[in-house]
């Protein structure tokens, strides 16, 4: 059977992921689109040939009969309100991240699926799907370096639009690394600071660039990331883990190596679809396969809720300069790992 697909949202990512679902994965097809900016919408069906019917309506996308699974793929502060729409459809769900804006509203889609009682929402976060931090998980699970004490990581964009303000470096950029360092290091964030460096002249009037977060976890291990969206020279991921007994780092991508005018150098990318292409790519094959089977097993409404209570510690952090308390309610047994 293949697995018909409705999208919202037909912007940079939903574009690539409309792309990815009917060229490059197998077992779907997408037959519903839907846009705030219809042209758009109708544009992107168009130029890719894929016949899909165009929705002036989420809902009613939502809602259509020969849709069998949904990608919200619209801006951050709708996906609470089409996720909940999907799971009272009884429908399976992919949703970019973040899973809703609060940690509130991620609460109300846990409870809605939490009472439908199966799992049908797969977050969007795709690094746990990378080799390149699988391989930093094996190493640091496999006693390569001993217990983790401290991590240095970066997430550097080369420039973000007037639209991006200070919260969104954590809302939407640092939640990355809410979500995967928690799974990396097997451990919960405890409270989380924020300090601003001198600010970059290539910010804008609504944003302080760069920050620092500074998060503590239960077991004692100290954590720093450099969020840093106007870096100008590449999209630079970064990832290192000092052990008791030596350091792992996450891997460059790989990348020719020249020897070129009196040279040694490599390409830095430029944007995430090419980072993580592979990890979009699986993400999605396993939230197709998870939808077909009935057994999702992808990022929960869980991962989307913990990082969302990080998240929302971090802003606040932002907004007192103080230690803020990170308080994880505990785990429901239905998003325990099978
Ligand atoms: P975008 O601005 O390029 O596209 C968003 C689209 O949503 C626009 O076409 C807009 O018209 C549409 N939209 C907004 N409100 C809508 C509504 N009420 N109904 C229907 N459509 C609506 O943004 P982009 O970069 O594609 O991001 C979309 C989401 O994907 C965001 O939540 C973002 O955080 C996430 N994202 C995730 C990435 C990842 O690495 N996992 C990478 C880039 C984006
Ligand atoms: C964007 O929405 C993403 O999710 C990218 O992965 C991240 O690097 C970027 O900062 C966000 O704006």
């Amino acid at each position: 059977m293949t697995l018909n697909i409705g999208v919202i949202g037909t912007g940079a990512i939903g574009q690539d992921h409309i792309r990815r679902c009917s060229f490059a994965l197998s077992g779907a097809r997408v037959v519903a689109v839907n846009d705030i900016n219809l042209d758009q919408a109708k544009k992107v069906v168009s130029d890719l040939g894929i016949g899909a019917e165009v929705y002036a309506d989420a809902h009613e996308l939502i809602n259509a009969a020969n849709v069998d699974a949904v990608l919200v793929t619209s801006w951050g502060p709708t996906h609470e309100e089409f996720v909940l729409s999907a799971i009272k459809a009884g429908k399976p769900v992919f949703c970019e991240k973040p899973l809703a804006v609060t940690a509130e509203g991620c609460k109300n889609i846990i409870d809605a699926e939490m009472a439908f009682g199966r799992r049908l929402v797969q977050v969007g976060f795709m690094r746990p799907y990378d080799q390149g931090y699988r391989a930093l998980k094996a190493a640091i699970d496999g006693g390569r370096i001993g217990a983790p004490l401290m991590l240095h990581c970066a997430h550097r964009n080369p420039a973000v639009g007037e639209s991006y303000t200070t919260n969104m470096a954590i809302t939407d950029t640092l939640v990355h690394e809410l979500d995967v360092l928690r799974w990396l290091i097997d451990d919960d964030y405890v409270s989380a600071q924020v300090i601003f460096p001198r600010t970059t002249s290539r910010s804008h009037a609504k944003l302080r660039d760069p920050q620092i977060v500074l998060l503590e976890t239960a077991k004692g291990v100290r954590i720093d990331v450099e969020v840093f969206v106007n870096c100008q020279y590449g999209y630079d991921i970064q990832c290192e883990v000092v052990g008791e007994t030596g350091i792992a780092r996450l891997p460059e991508p790989s990348s020719v190596q020249l020897r070129s005018e009196a040279k040694l150098s490599n390409g830095i990318l430029v944007d995430w679809k090419q980072r993580f292409i592979d990890a979009y790519d699986v993400e999605l094959q396993a939230f197709i396969n998870g939808a077909k089977s009935g057994n999702i097993t992808g990022p929960s409404s869980w991962n989307g809720y913990a990082a969302a209570v990080a998240a929302d510690a971090c802003v606040a952090a932002q907004e007192s300069g103080a230690i803020v308390p990170i308080r994880m309610p505990e785990r429901p047994a239905f998003y325990n790992p099978a």
